[in-house]
């Protein structure tokens, strides 16, 4: 597709995005390696830089899950909405400024976090208690990714006067689902931030209220975790295809998904809470059973996706299983990354579908299962998708040729293999009883957990803890390769001349085919709005009824 304007400003701040992103994941990464290898006794904390386990954990989870994702999130999807819609940003100047208020944002919270004023990990759960430029740091990144969503929705709304009618691309959907779940999201977090932590942290208050700030963490903690996946989702679905040799199995199915994100993506965030105390446990199952049913747009995915797939498998002459999968673009490193990010998800996938189940999460919950659980989704899903991308995106941004393309196929197995051992390793000690946010090497009883379950098959929980350190391992020697390429592709002599494709894909249906119902948005945010009523105003009316007002708030060095 010929490009009918200048997007060389458009360009330029995705790369300005990019590189906030590639900072922290580069730092937020290097941690893990060091988190990974204290799970197998190889304790080198204190770290020069970044201090304490918590300090340094506190920083991998700020780093990699909100600031990674966030701003490589910003510059993808402003370039691919843009350029499926086929024109400029509608108001290119609140990008900008989004982005100077976002890295305020991130410089005062890393502040905090470096000095050791902010070791409160990602989920700063009061009464754990941050410097107040550490809180307002996160505000200033919410408030500015605001800014550059109504960006977002502008264009849109601009291409949408202009194309009266018409159906919005796949790859426009996929992005405008994102922001209007990180917008509603994000309601929950700048109430807790504005009304509770900022002013208790401030000394206005002396006292907060730790049940109705986790509630309200986790009403925008969950939809959170689609605020990370459904970028990777809008690459399967609109880039995947056609990259295999392909194309959309069906774009309907596709809108119907991004659809049902928006509907039950937030209803559900009492599924981080079954254990907390004060909230009706018919509440709980509620939020058990709609969680549930935000599984049911990740399962048609996985359909769409694999018939997209096997259909590119057969146009490029493979027969049946697993002929068609061996004839796939193995060797197209932004593809096999993907797909393997994929095939990781399904597992982690499953072990949401555990955590979900009132009962089971029990015996997971503040386990190291959950980590091992989100490292295959964020860490994975996401990350390995953008890592992916990353290998188009980046040379059509900086109109530069891919450093190297054995070095990116390596990343993608790397990371891969890594996170099998990782991920294998993280769920299994949880369900050995290992408790998740603990330095094993410093706890009295993880001797005792290895002796044990010294005769279960494998070697038990040490076994795990090999696989767990070994895993990060590999996911480090993966990182390295990631930017040997991301700064080797900087390096690059510039060829103006470049053209990099976006591998848009075509649909096997047809947009035109698709139900009218699936591009009135207004519907879907409508019936949002309605399930997060019923979700959360008897829950937030219950906790405001039985919640104490009384912590002081500590102060974690
Ligand atoms: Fe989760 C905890 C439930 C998805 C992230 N989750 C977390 C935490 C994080 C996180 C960060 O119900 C920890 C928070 C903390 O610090 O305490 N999660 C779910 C459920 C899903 C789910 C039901 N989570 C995610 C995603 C995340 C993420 C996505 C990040 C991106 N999660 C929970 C629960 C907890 C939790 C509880 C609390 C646990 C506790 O006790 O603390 C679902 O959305 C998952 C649905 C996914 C699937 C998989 C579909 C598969 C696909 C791939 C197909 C493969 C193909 C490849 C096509 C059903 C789409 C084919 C290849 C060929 C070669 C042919
Ligand atoms: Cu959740």
């Amino acid at each position: 597709m010929e490009l009918t304007y200048n997007d060389r400003n458009e360009r330029l701040l995705a790369i300005l995005f990019l590189v906030i992103a590639f900072v922290a994941l580069a730092l937020g990464g290097l941690i893990g390696l060091f988190q990974g290898l204290e799970h197998a006794n190889i304790n080198f904390y204190p770290l020069p830089v970044t201090g304490s386990y918590y300090q340094s954990l506190t920083l991998h989870g700020v780093l990699n899950a909100l600031t990674w994702t966030t701003f490589f999130i910003c510059g993808f999807q402003m370039i691919i909405l843009g350029r499926s819609l086929d024109r400029p940003m509608k108001a290119p100047m609140l990008s900008w400024i989004a982005y100077g208020v976002m890295v305020l944002g991130v410089v005062l919270a890393g502040w905090a976090m470096l000095t050791n004023n902010a070791s409160v990990l990602y989920t700063f759960y009061a009464p754990m208690r941050a410097h107040p430029l550490y809180y307002i740091g996160l505000t200033l990144v919410v408030i500015g990714s605001w800014i550059h969503s109504a960006n977002l929705f502008l264009t849109w709304g601009a291409w949408r006067q202009e194309h009266p009618g018409e159906k919005t691309p796949i790859a426009a959907v996929g992005t405008l689902t994102t922001w209007i779940v990180w917008d509603i999201a994000t309601v929950g977090v700048a109430a807790e931030m504005l009304v509770l932590l900022i002013p208790w942290s401030l000394g206005l208050v002396a006292e907060t209220n730790p049940l109705l700030s986790r509630t309200l963490f986790w009403f925008f903690g969950h939809p959170l975790v689609y605020f990370w996946l459904l970028p990777a989702y809008t690459s399967w679905y609109a880039f995947i295809p056609r990259q295999a040799g392909g194309k959309l199995f069906s774009d309907s199915m596709a809108r119907l998904a991004f659809m049902l994100f928006i509907l039950f993506s937030a209803p559900v965030g009492l599924h981080h809470q079954y254990t907390d105390p004060g909230i009706n446990p018919g509440l709980k199952a509620l939020h058990g059973v709609l969680t549930y049913a935000v599984t049911i747009p990740s399962l048609m995915t996985a359909f769409t996706i694999m018939a997209s797939l096997e259909y590119a498998g057969k146009q490029r002459g493979g027969k049946w299983l697993p002929g068609w999968i061996m004839r796939l673009p193995w060797g197209d490193p932004s593809f096999s990354a993907q797909v393997l990010a994929m095939i990781v998800f399904a597992a982690g996938g499953i072990s949401g579908i555990i955590n979900a189940s009132y009962n089971v999460n029990l015996v997971v919950h503040n386990t190291t299962w959950v980590p091992g659980h989100f490292h295959l989704t964020v860490g994975t899903a996401t990350t390995l998708s953008f890592m992916g991308l990353t290998y188009w995106l980046l040379p059509y941004l900086t109109k530069r040729r891919l450093f190297s393309k054995p070095i990116a196929l390596a990343q993608g197995w790397f990371w891969f293999v890594g996170m099998v051992l990782f991920g294998r390793g993280m769920h299994w000690a949880g369900l050995m009883g290992a408790p998740r946010r603990v330095p094993f090497s410093t706890s009295p009883y993880i001797g005792s957990l290895i002796e044990q379950t010294a005769g279960a098959p494998l070697g038990g929980m040490q076994t795990a803890m090999w696989m767990t350190a070994i895993g990060a391992v590999l996911l480090t020697i993966s990182g390295a390769f990631y930017f040997i390429n991301v700064i080797g592709t900087f390096l690059m002599k510039k060829n103006s001349a470049l053209d990099v494709v976006i591998p848009f894909a075509e649909s096997l249906s047809g947009a035109e085919r698709a139900p009218a119902v699936l591009d009135r948005w207004r519907v879907w945010v409508a019936g949002a709005v309605v399930l997060v009523l019923i979700g959360y105003v008897p829950t937030l009316l219950q906790v405001l009824g039985h919640s104490a007002w009384n912590a002081p708030g500590l102060l974690i060095k």
